[in-house]
């Protein structure tokens, strides 16, 4: 067994009541990240980091009214709106992707659904970022049954989704869909063999419960999606959340720490929001089980740390990059290492 594993892997499990979850949050820090950091080492080797670079491939004008978001057409946010990017701007940013150490190239298309039409012309994307040798994720909103099987078939590995709330502070924040409709484009996604990638939002005025109940619907999925991002709102000028109240970090640090306990397994990732935190602030969400951030200047319209402060965030860490994955049927550890 390597030196950083213990013999404590845990079944996954998918029956978490909010009670189990509410008590995991109101452990003491110390406890609870003890606690985080003994289940990340029996899973993960905990000074490794998968590294993803985002691109937006089409940018604003998005018909839903997500109150985060800055793509949504609702708000008036002064987002200069791009029409889907050529192939060949998506090819060389994959390139320059890899070579300055991503293992994934993550796409993100503000769409509420897209076109049969627009995914004849993603999958022309997701192959030429997998000729460059990277693995592919992309987000495109919902999708039916049959653009979940041409994605996969396409060779896509991850679909980006996030519940982003909890059900019952869901309406407080996006009115255009439903939660279920989430659930249902996830169940597609699985359906057609797809790895998921489903996280939220924290930091949008929501309560602890509305946190225990994102991470009870994560943790509940028929599977663990194998890529969790944990987002801190970037508050936009223009959106409805832009003067929301912080969250407290440590509360956030909390949220990755049960998170990580919740789905053992799945890679936990430090998502937007970076570019407000302290390298001490960061350090404690690696300590508390995050392990895969996004890499490079940009998100999809906002800032993340610079490639070099990150570099050397890594560097004073001792945290090196992690290879590409094997493809793992799901989030989910079905055997007990013990
Ligand atoms: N339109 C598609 C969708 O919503 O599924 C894909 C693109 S959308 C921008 C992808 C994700 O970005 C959202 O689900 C949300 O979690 C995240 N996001 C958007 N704006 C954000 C913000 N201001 N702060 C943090 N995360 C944000
Ligand atoms: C995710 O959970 N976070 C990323 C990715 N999936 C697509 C997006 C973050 C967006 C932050 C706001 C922006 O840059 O527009
Ligand atoms: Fe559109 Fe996605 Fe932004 Fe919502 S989060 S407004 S669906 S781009």
């Amino acid at each position: 067994m390597p030196e950083h594993q213990t013999s404590t892997a845990a079944r996954a499990r998918h029956d978490w009541t909010d009670a189990e979850i509410q008590a995991l949050f109101e452990l003491p820090f110390n406890d609870l990240l003890f606690r985080a950091q003994q289940c990340h080492r029996a899973h993960h080797d905990p000074n490794e980091i998968q590294i993803s670079t985002l691109l937006s491939i089409k940018t604003g004008r998005c018909p839903e009214d997500c109150k985060y978001c800055p793509q949504s057409v609702r708000w008036n946010t002064g987002l200069e709106e791009e029409a889907l990017l050529p192939l060949d701007v998506v090819r060389d940013a994959a390139r320059k992707a890899r070579e300055s150490g991503a293992q994934r190239f993550c796409m993100g298309a503000a769409w509420r659904r897209p076109r049969d039409k627009q995914i004849d012309q993603v999958i022309e994307m997701i192959q030429a970022v997998r000729d460059e040798g990277l693995e592919t994720c992309i987000t495109l909103g919902m999708l039916t049954a049959d653009q979940a099987q041409r994605l996969a078939d396409a060779g896509l590995d991850y679909y980006n989704h996030n519940l982003d709330t909890s059900p019952e502070y869901y309406e407080e924040i996006i009115t255009t869909r439903r939660f279920d409709d989430r659930l249902n484009t996830l169940e597609q996604v699985r359906q057609a063999g797809m790895k998921v990638c489903c996280g939220g939002i924290v930091g949008m005025g929501e309560s602890r419960a509305d946190r225990v109940g994102l991470l009870k619907a994560l943790a509940n999925l028929p599977s663990h999606p194998q890529s969790v991002p944990i987002n801190q709102l970037v508050k936009v000028p223009g959106t409805p959340l832009d003067g929301v109240d912080e969250i407290d970090p440590l509360e956030f640090v909390r949220t990755i720490a049960v998170a990580r306990l919740l789905m053992p397994a799945a890679r936990v990732r430090l998502s937007a929001g970076r570019e407000s935190m302290s390298d001490e602030l960061q350090a404690l969400c690696f300590l508390a089980g995050a392990n895969s951030l996004f890499y490079g200047d940009k998100l999809l319209t906002t800032g993340n740390p610079d490639a070099d402060a990150d570099r050397q965030l890594m560097a004073r860490l001792g945290l090196r990059p992690a290879r590409q994955e094997a493809g793992t049927p799901s989030g989910d550890v079905q055997e007990s290492a013990a």
